[in-house]
């Protein structure tokens, strides 16, 4: 039996080491295609761009399961739902769910910050139909309708530079059964 003490601290240590995830090739979906993550109140439904699947993958390209994830917002211009889910735990396909359930817009490019098992991953802009002209109020209403029209970049969902046809159909699914958080 003497010999397995060993062979376990290098296996251990086999472990540890390529316990490293690949910033290229994991994804924040739909993030990485808007440049930026959507929030938005929860209530009555999560819009689905408020839905964010993180995969983190390895360098050579494989899911990493058991991956804790968190997405932390920088600045105090978000305002959090309590239905928000901000950590998670990899799966076997290395996904962790989170939930964006907020309102605001923080136009700082490291406006949120997403790290998995403690190394950053992704930062990005934060928009959401939740906005006013001055801040989010946990309710989509007619004063962020207002303010959608003005033509704002923190309603430019897409960071496209433009408020336009695509934003129009994330603001509308936040409008039409308003959208609100306690
Ligand atoms: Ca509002
Ligand atoms: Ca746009």
């Amino acid at each position: 039996m003497k010999p397995l003490l060993p062979a376990l601290a290098i296996l251990a240590l086999a472990v540890s080491t390529s316990f490293s995830q690949s910033v290229v090739n994991s994804s924040v979906i739909p993030c990485d295609a808007l440049g930026g993550v959507i929030v938005c109140p929860d209530m009555p439904n999560p819009i689905p761009a408020t839905k964010v699947t993180v995969v983190v993958r390895d360098a050579g390209n494989n899911p990493m399961p058991n991956v804790p994830v968190n997405l932390g917002f920088g600045s105090g211009a978000i305002n959090v739902c309590p239905g928000a889910i901000l950590s998670g735990v990899t799966n076997a396909n290395g996904e962790a769910f989170l939930l964006l359930a907020a309102g605001g817009c923080d136009q700082n490019p490291s406006a949120a910050k997403i790290v998995a098992n403690g190394i950053p991953l992704r930062t990005f802009v934060v928009k959401s139909p939740d906005f006013d002209g001055a801040g989010g109020d946990k309710a989509v209403n007619l004063a962020d309708l207002a303010s959608f029209s003005s033509g704002v970049p923190c309603h430019d969902y897409d960071n496209n530079g433009t408020v336009g046809l695509s934003d129009l159909i994330v603001f509308a699914q936040a409008f039409v059964n308003p959208a609100w958080c306690p």
